[in-house]
Protein backbone atom coordinates (compact mmCIF):
# COMPACT_ATOMS: atom_id res chain seq x y z
CA UNK A 1 0.00 0.00 0.00
CA UNK A 2 1.05 3.66 -0.83
CA UNK A 3 1.43 6.08 2.85
CA UNK A 4 -1.43 8.01 0.86
CA UNK A 5 -4.08 4.78 1.24
CA UNK A 6 -2.29 3.17 4.91
CA UNK A 7 -2.74 6.62 6.21
CA UNK A 8 -7.10 6.36 4.58
CA UNK A 9 -6.79 2.27 6.21
CA UNK A 10 -5.69 3.53 9.72
CA UNK A 11 -9.21 5.62 10.13
CA UNK A 12 -10.88 2.75 8.30
CA UNK A 13 -9.87 -0.09 10.55
CA UNK A 14 -9.57 2.53 13.45
CA UNK A 15 -6.25 1.23 14.25
CA UNK A 16 -3.08 3.48 15.40
CA UNK A 17 -0.92 1.08 15.23
CA UNK A 18 1.86 2.08 12.80
CA UNK A 19 0.07 5.45 12.10
CA UNK A 20 2.19 7.60 14.09
CA UNK A 21 5.47 6.71 12.01
CA UNK A 22 3.09 6.77 8.66
CA UNK A 23 2.12 10.28 10.07
CA UNK A 24 6.01 11.47 10.48
CA UNK A 25 6.40 10.06 6.99
CA UNK A 26 3.56 12.32 5.52
CA UNK A 27 4.93 15.25 7.36
CA UNK A 28 8.31 15.17 5.35
CA UNK A 29 5.96 15.30 1.92
CA UNK A 30 2.86 17.23 2.82
CA UNK A 31 1.42 20.39 5.27
CA UNK A 32 -0.54 19.01 8.36
CA UNK A 33 -4.05 20.16 7.17
CA UNK A 34 -2.97 18.25 3.82
CA UNK A 35 -2.83 15.22 5.24
CA UNK A 36 -6.17 15.96 7.29
CA UNK A 37 -8.29 17.01 4.17
CA UNK A 38 -6.22 14.23 1.93
CA UNK A 39 -5.85 10.98 2.67
CA UNK A 40 -7.46 10.98 6.65
CA UNK A 41 -10.62 12.32 5.11
CA UNK A 42 -11.15 10.09 2.03
CA UNK A 43 -10.37 7.24 4.69
CA UNK A 44 -13.78 9.04 7.30
CA UNK A 45 -15.89 9.21 4.21
CA UNK A 46 -15.18 5.66 3.42
CA UNK A 47 -16.45 5.25 7.06
CA UNK A 48 -19.12 7.40 7.01
CA UNK A 49 -20.27 5.20 3.56
CA UNK A 50 -19.93 1.71 4.94
CA UNK A 51 -21.68 2.99 7.88
CA UNK A 52 -24.57 3.68 6.15
CA UNK A 53 -24.36 0.27 4.34
CA UNK A 54 -24.71 -1.27 7.58
CA UNK A 55 -20.98 -2.67 7.32
CA UNK A 56 -19.73 -0.72 10.57
CA UNK A 57 -21.57 -0.94 13.56
CA UNK A 58 -21.40 2.12 16.11
CA UNK A 59 -18.59 0.87 18.24
CA UNK A 60 -16.41 0.64 15.15
CA UNK A 61 -16.98 4.06 13.77
CA UNK A 62 -15.66 5.64 17.73
CA UNK A 63 -12.32 3.82 16.66
CA UNK A 64 -12.24 5.49 13.64
CA UNK A 65 -12.89 8.63 15.21
CA UNK A 66 -10.59 7.61 18.01
CA UNK A 67 -8.16 7.27 15.37
CA UNK A 68 -8.90 10.45 13.61
CA UNK A 69 -8.82 12.39 17.00
CA UNK A 70 -5.39 10.83 17.89
CA UNK A 71 -3.92 12.00 14.21
CA UNK A 72 -5.59 15.30 14.32
CA UNK A 73 -3.96 15.76 17.82
CA UNK A 74 -0.29 14.66 16.75
CA UNK A 75 -0.36 16.90 13.39
CA UNK A 76 -1.75 19.69 15.70
CA UNK A 77 1.79 21.06 16.80
CA UNK A 78 3.15 21.30 13.23
CA UNK A 79 0.34 23.60 11.93
CA UNK A 80 1.03 27.04 10.96
CA UNK A 81 0.59 29.47 13.63
CA UNK A 82 0.33 33.43 13.38
CA UNK A 83 1.65 35.31 16.25
CA UNK A 84 -1.06 37.87 15.94
CA UNK A 85 -3.12 40.04 19.26
CA UNK A 86 -6.03 37.82 19.38
CA UNK A 87 -8.17 38.86 16.78
CA UNK A 88 -11.75 37.82 18.26
CA UNK A 89 -13.60 35.64 20.56
CA UNK A 90 -15.43 32.78 19.20
CA UNK A 91 -17.87 30.38 20.92
CA UNK A 92 -18.04 27.15 19.35
CA UNK A 93 -21.08 24.73 19.98
CA UNK A 94 -21.72 21.10 18.68
CA UNK A 95 -26.16 21.77 18.53
CA UNK A 96 -28.11 20.20 20.72
CA UNK A 97 -29.18 16.41 19.59
CA UNK A 98 -25.69 16.17 17.89
CA UNK A 99 -22.61 14.29 19.08
CA UNK A 100 -20.51 14.87 16.26
CA UNK A 101 -17.10 16.93 17.43
CA UNK A 102 -14.50 16.14 14.71
CA UNK A 103 -15.08 18.97 12.55
CA UNK A 104 -16.09 21.84 15.43
CA UNK A 105 -12.85 20.79 16.97
CA UNK A 106 -10.84 20.81 13.85
CA UNK A 107 -12.18 24.53 13.62
CA UNK A 108 -11.27 25.52 17.09
CA UNK A 109 -7.43 24.20 16.13
CA UNK A 110 -7.27 26.27 13.20
CA UNK A 111 -8.65 29.55 14.76
CA UNK A 112 -7.12 29.61 17.76
CA UNK A 113 -3.60 28.87 15.86
CA UNK A 114 -5.23 32.05 14.31
CA UNK A 115 -5.28 34.65 16.50
CA UNK A 116 -9.01 33.35 18.16
CA UNK A 117 -9.92 33.05 21.40
CA UNK A 118 -11.87 30.46 21.37
CA UNK A 119 -15.09 29.40 23.82
CA UNK A 120 -15.84 25.48 22.82
CA UNK A 121 -19.10 24.63 24.87
CA UNK A 122 -18.89 21.09 23.19
CA UNK A 123 -21.83 18.53 21.80
CA UNK A 124 -25.41 18.59 22.44
CA UNK A 125 -25.51 22.43 23.13
CA UNK A 126 -28.62 23.61 23.85
CA UNK A 127 -29.63 27.16 22.98
CA UNK A 128 -29.74 28.12 26.52
CA UNK A 129 -26.59 27.49 27.30
CA UNK A 130 -25.32 29.14 24.24
CA UNK A 131 -26.58 32.44 24.81
CA UNK A 132 -25.77 31.87 28.85
CA UNK A 133 -22.29 31.78 27.47
CA UNK A 134 -22.49 34.35 24.96
CA UNK A 135 -23.58 37.01 27.93
CA UNK A 136 -20.76 35.85 29.80
CA UNK A 137 -18.37 35.96 27.42
CA UNK A 138 -19.30 38.66 25.18
CA UNK A 139 -18.20 37.21 21.87
CA UNK A 140 -17.87 38.16 18.36
CA UNK A 141 -19.06 35.41 16.84
CA UNK A 142 -21.05 32.32 17.90
CA UNK A 143 -20.05 29.00 15.49
CA UNK A 144 -22.51 26.34 15.13
CA UNK A 145 -21.70 22.39 14.36
CA UNK A 146 -24.02 19.73 13.04
CA UNK A 147 -23.77 16.41 11.19
CA UNK A 148 -27.05 15.17 11.39
CA UNK A 149 -29.70 16.11 8.87
CA UNK A 150 -32.15 17.20 11.97
CA UNK A 151 -28.62 19.50 13.36
CA UNK A 152 -29.65 21.38 10.50
CA UNK A 153 -32.97 22.25 11.64
CA UNK A 154 -31.86 22.31 15.22
CA UNK A 155 -29.93 25.46 13.50
CA UNK A 156 -33.30 27.16 12.82
CA UNK A 157 -34.45 26.96 16.23
CA UNK A 158 -31.08 27.79 17.83
CA UNK A 159 -30.85 31.36 15.82
CA UNK A 160 -34.31 31.41 16.48
CA UNK A 161 -33.69 31.45 20.30
CA UNK A 162 -30.55 33.90 19.89
CA UNK A 163 -32.80 36.19 18.34
CA UNK A 164 -35.30 36.44 20.77
CA UNK A 165 -32.55 36.79 23.59
CA UNK A 166 -31.62 40.03 21.52
CA UNK A 167 -28.51 38.21 20.38
CA UNK A 168 -27.32 39.93 16.86
CA UNK A 169 -23.71 38.88 16.78
CA UNK A 170 -22.59 37.17 13.09
CA UNK A 171 -23.49 33.10 13.38
CA UNK A 172 -20.96 30.86 11.17
CA UNK A 173 -22.69 27.63 10.55
CA UNK A 174 -21.20 24.37 9.52
CA UNK A 175 -21.25 20.23 9.34
CA UNK A 176 -21.95 17.66 6.77
CA UNK A 177 -25.89 17.66 6.49
CA UNK A 178 -25.96 21.56 5.99
CA UNK A 179 -26.01 24.04 2.61
CA UNK A 180 -25.26 26.70 1.37
CA UNK A 181 -28.73 26.88 0.31
CA UNK A 182 -30.12 25.84 3.55
CA UNK A 183 -28.38 28.18 5.57
CA UNK A 184 -29.48 31.38 3.05
CA UNK A 185 -33.21 30.25 2.82
CA UNK A 186 -33.99 28.54 6.03
CA UNK A 187 -31.27 29.80 8.36
CA UNK A 188 -30.42 33.61 7.72
CA UNK A 189 -34.16 34.67 7.74
CA UNK A 190 -34.95 33.90 11.15
CA UNK A 191 -32.01 35.82 12.60
CA UNK A 192 -31.23 39.11 12.59
CA UNK A 193 -27.35 39.49 12.44
CA UNK A 194 -24.70 37.89 9.62
CA UNK A 195 -25.54 34.04 8.73
CA UNK A 196 -22.46 32.13 7.21
CA UNK A 197 -21.97 28.95 5.86
CA UNK A 198 -18.61 27.58 5.72
CA UNK A 199 -17.95 24.59 4.05
CA UNK A 200 -14.70 23.19 6.16
CA UNK A 201 -12.06 24.63 8.59
CA UNK A 202 -9.83 26.77 6.13
CA UNK A 203 -13.51 28.61 4.75
CA UNK A 204 -14.48 28.66 8.40
CA UNK A 205 -10.97 30.72 9.18
CA UNK A 206 -11.17 33.08 6.36
CA UNK A 207 -15.22 34.02 6.82
CA UNK A 208 -13.85 34.76 10.41
CA UNK A 209 -10.97 37.03 8.70
CA UNK A 210 -13.40 38.88 6.85
CA UNK A 211 -16.12 39.26 9.36
CA UNK A 212 -13.48 40.65 11.89
CA UNK A 213 -12.15 43.18 9.31
CO1 LIG B 1 -22.25 9.52 12.94
N1 LIG B 1 -23.32 9.97 11.37
N2 LIG B 1 -23.73 9.03 13.93
N3 LIG B 1 -20.92 9.12 14.28
N4 LIG B 1 -20.84 9.84 11.62
C1 LIG B 1 -22.70 10.59 10.21
C2 LIG B 1 -22.79 12.10 10.27
C3 LIG B 1 -23.54 9.98 9.02
C4 LIG B 1 -23.60 10.84 7.76
C5 LIG B 1 -23.00 8.59 8.72
C6 LIG B 1 -23.81 7.82 7.67
O1 LIG B 1 -24.80 7.25 7.98
N5 LIG B 1 -23.38 7.81 6.46
C7 LIG B 1 -24.94 9.80 9.71
C8 LIG B 1 -25.90 10.99 9.61
C9 LIG B 1 -27.12 10.67 8.81
C10 LIG B 1 -28.08 11.79 8.75
O2 LIG B 1 -28.41 12.49 9.66
N6 LIG B 1 -28.56 11.95 7.54
C11 LIG B 1 -24.56 9.50 11.14
C12 LIG B 1 -25.38 8.87 12.09
C13 LIG B 1 -26.69 8.34 11.57
C14 LIG B 1 -25.01 8.71 13.44
C15 LIG B 1 -25.85 8.11 14.59
C16 LIG B 1 -27.34 8.49 14.61
C17 LIG B 1 -25.66 6.59 14.53
C18 LIG B 1 -26.42 5.78 15.55
O3 LIG B 1 -26.27 5.97 16.73
N7 LIG B 1 -27.24 4.91 15.04
C19 LIG B 1 -25.11 8.64 15.83
C20 LIG B 1 -25.63 10.05 16.19
C21 LIG B 1 -25.54 10.37 17.62
C22 LIG B 1 -25.93 11.82 17.85
O4 LIG B 1 -25.28 12.73 17.34
N8 LIG B 1 -26.99 12.02 18.59
C23 LIG B 1 -23.72 8.78 15.29
C24 LIG B 1 -22.57 8.64 16.07
C25 LIG B 1 -21.28 8.73 15.58
C26 LIG B 1 -20.03 8.41 16.39
C27 LIG B 1 -20.16 8.80 17.87
C28 LIG B 1 -19.80 6.89 16.32
C29 LIG B 1 -18.92 9.14 15.57
C30 LIG B 1 -18.64 10.59 16.06
C31 LIG B 1 -17.49 10.71 17.00
C32 LIG B 1 -17.15 12.14 17.28
O5 LIG B 1 -17.39 13.05 16.53
N9 LIG B 1 -16.57 12.34 18.43
C33 LIG B 1 -19.58 9.25 14.19
C34 LIG B 1 -18.86 9.53 12.99
C35 LIG B 1 -17.35 9.55 13.10
C36 LIG B 1 -19.51 9.79 11.76
C37 LIG B 1 -18.88 10.00 10.35
C38 LIG B 1 -18.50 8.62 9.83
C39 LIG B 1 -17.68 10.92 10.25
C40 LIG B 1 -17.86 12.33 10.81
C41 LIG B 1 -16.52 13.04 10.94
O6 LIG B 1 -15.95 13.11 12.02
N10 LIG B 1 -15.97 13.51 9.83
C42 LIG B 1 -20.11 10.64 9.57
C43 LIG B 1 -20.09 10.35 8.09
C44 LIG B 1 -19.51 11.50 7.28
O7 LIG B 1 -19.54 12.63 7.66
N11 LIG B 1 -19.05 11.16 6.11
C45 LIG B 1 -21.26 10.24 10.41
C46 LIG B 1 -14.67 14.18 9.80
C47 LIG B 1 -14.82 15.68 10.15
C48 LIG B 1 -13.47 16.39 10.09
O8 LIG B 1 -15.68 16.23 9.20
O9 LIG B 1 -17.38 16.94 10.94
O10 LIG B 1 -17.93 17.04 8.46
P1 LIG B 1 -16.94 17.16 9.54
O11 LIG B 1 -16.31 18.61 9.54
C49 LIG B 1 -15.88 19.22 8.35
C50 LIG B 1 -16.91 20.15 7.72
O12 LIG B 1 -18.23 19.66 7.84
C51 LIG B 1 -16.65 21.47 8.37
O13 LIG B 1 -15.25 21.46 8.62
C52 LIG B 1 -14.75 20.13 8.71
C53 LIG B 1 -13.62 19.93 7.72
O14 LIG B 1 -12.67 20.92 7.71
N12 LIG B 1 -17.33 21.84 9.60
C54 LIG B 1 -17.39 23.15 9.99
C55 LIG B 1 -17.95 21.09 10.54
N13 LIG B 1 -18.42 21.87 11.50
C56 LIG B 1 -18.09 23.15 11.20
C57 LIG B 1 -18.34 24.35 11.87
C58 LIG B 1 -17.88 25.53 11.30
C59 LIG B 1 -17.17 25.51 10.11
C60 LIG B 1 -16.92 24.32 9.43
O15 LIG B 1 -18.06 26.73 11.87
C61 LIG B 1 -18.69 26.83 13.12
Amino acid sequence: LTLEERLANYIIEGSKEGLYEDLEQALSKYKPLEIINGPLMKGMEEVGRLFNNNELIVAEVLQSAEAMKASVSYLEPYMEKTETSVKGKIILATVKGDVHDIGKNLVEIILSNNGYQIINLGIKVPPEQLIEAYKKEKADAIGLSGLLVKSAQQMVVTVQDLKAAGIDVPVMVGGAALTRKFTKTRIGPEYDGIVLYAKDAMNGLDLANQLMN
